[in-house]
């Protein structure tokens, strides 16, 4: 046996080391997805995935220079930047997504992080958005600490700031922010009280070295994100990375089920790059432990799979979308329900089998 087949699994871990998670990435893929399902099955219900609708409030125009991204202004991708969406209008796109079935609405703005002038807006679309009985998550650059705090108190449930790669590649690929920058915000948004919602991308022609170490940086926080968000790069015309090679799909599906194992109490999402995986290989993303993606024919700007298709590809795989959990913890739960009950025992006709 190797010593990736030995290592104790499900465990909640922050302590991994370089060798051990590349030790994962080596084994037998068979091996890895087993493990990986395995330990999915410890925390999760295999069969139910957890459904987010994106929704670009604030488009194109960034000052940043991430390789990657279609909204800096410092490519000409041809994307008109708009302003920031009006509250109504983006009320409106998450009644929608609501109805479509999406129990959670990301909210994403093209900037470095947001301003003084903008905060009313950006916390008002939260009050308005979770008042339609939604989860709400915004990634809006970096945060300062009473940014994080005012989005916090408007009731955001989790704020999405990405890795991207390990720091060692990441001066490939960003120059106008730095790691540190990016783990200060999560610091902040973590000390504020939100869920955090921290991955990377894959496919910018890093190595698995550095797909390894992004996930050690991941996993070694001091508490795991709640969500993490796998992206397969989009390669988008007129930005650096527009004729970057393509992964190895079953790297890729190897990045997902290593996330898996090293956070395993954590939602993994098959994030963007669906567009350009087969039925067949989403499967075997869920078999490796995916268990969230984005739903909606639109990322922020580019395409993803039409909403039908997802729920005809679930149908067949018998998943489930994941329920929205809107009570914090099961003592809520109980009081919600004997509630509840009280309030029907004083109903006549009420018969309580309990009794
Ligand atoms: N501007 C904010 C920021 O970067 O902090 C938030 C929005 S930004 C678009 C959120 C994330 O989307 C990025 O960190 C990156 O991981 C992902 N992303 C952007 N462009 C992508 C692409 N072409 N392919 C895959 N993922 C992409
Ligand atoms: C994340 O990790 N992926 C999402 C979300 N967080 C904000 C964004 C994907 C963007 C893909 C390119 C685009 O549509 O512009
Ligand atoms: Fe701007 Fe975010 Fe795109 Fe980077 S990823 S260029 S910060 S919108």
């Amino acid at each position: 046996m190797t010593a990736a087949q030995q290592m104790p699994v499900a465990e909640v871990r922050h302590d991994w080391t370089r060798q051990q998670v590349l030790d994962l990435f080596a084994l037998p893929f068979n091996d890895l997805l087993f493990t990986a399902q395995q330990v999915h099955r410890t925390h999760f219900d295999p069969n139910r995935v957890q459904v987010s609708t994106l929704c670009s409030i604030k488009t194109g125009a960034c000052p940043e220079d991430c390789a990657y991204c279609p909204q800096s202004a410092r490519y000409d991708t041809g994307l008109e930047r708009e302003q920031l969406m009006k509250v109504e209008k983006v009320v409106e796109e998450a009644r929608a997504a609501k109805a479509s079935g999406a129990t959670r609405f990301c909210m994403g703005a093209a900037w470095r992080s947001p301003k003084k002038k903008d905060m009313p807006y950006v916390t008002r679309m939260v009050r308005e958005v979770k008042a339609l009985g939604l989860e709400t998550c915004m990634t809006l650059g970096m945060l300062k600490g009473d940014q994080a705090k005012e989005l916090a108190e408007a009731g955001l449930d989790y704020y999405n700031h990405n890795l991207d790669t390990s720091p060692e590649y990441y001066g490939e690929i960003i120059t106008t922010r730095t790691y540190q920058d990016r783990l200060e915000t999560l610091d902040q948004v973590r000390a504020a009280g939100m869920k955090v919602c921290a991955g990377g991308i894959v496919g910018l022609g890093e190595g698995e070295k550095d797909r390894a170490g992004l996930l050690m940086q991941l996993a070694n926080l001091p508490e795991h994100p709640e969500s993490v968000p796998i992206n397969m790069l989009v390669k988008v015309a007129g930005t650096p990375l527009e004729d970057e090679k393509d992964l190895d799909p079953f790297e890729f599906i190897r990045c997902i089920a290593v996330a898996r194992i090293m956070m395993p109490k954590s939602h993994v999402r098959l994030s963007a790059g669906r567009e350009a995986m087969s039925d067949e290989m989403q499967s075997l993303a869920f078999l490796a432990g995916a268990n969230s993606i984005f739903y909606g024919e639109k990322l922020l700007t580019t395409g993803n799979p039409e909403a039908n298709e997802d729920m005809q590809l679930f149908a067949r795989l018998g998943i489930k979308p994941e329920e929205y959990q809107q009570y914090a913890d099961e003592a809520e739960v109980e009081a919600e329900l004997s509630a509840r009950i009280s309030e029907q025992e004083s109903d006549p006709f009420f018969y309580d089998a309990a009794k």
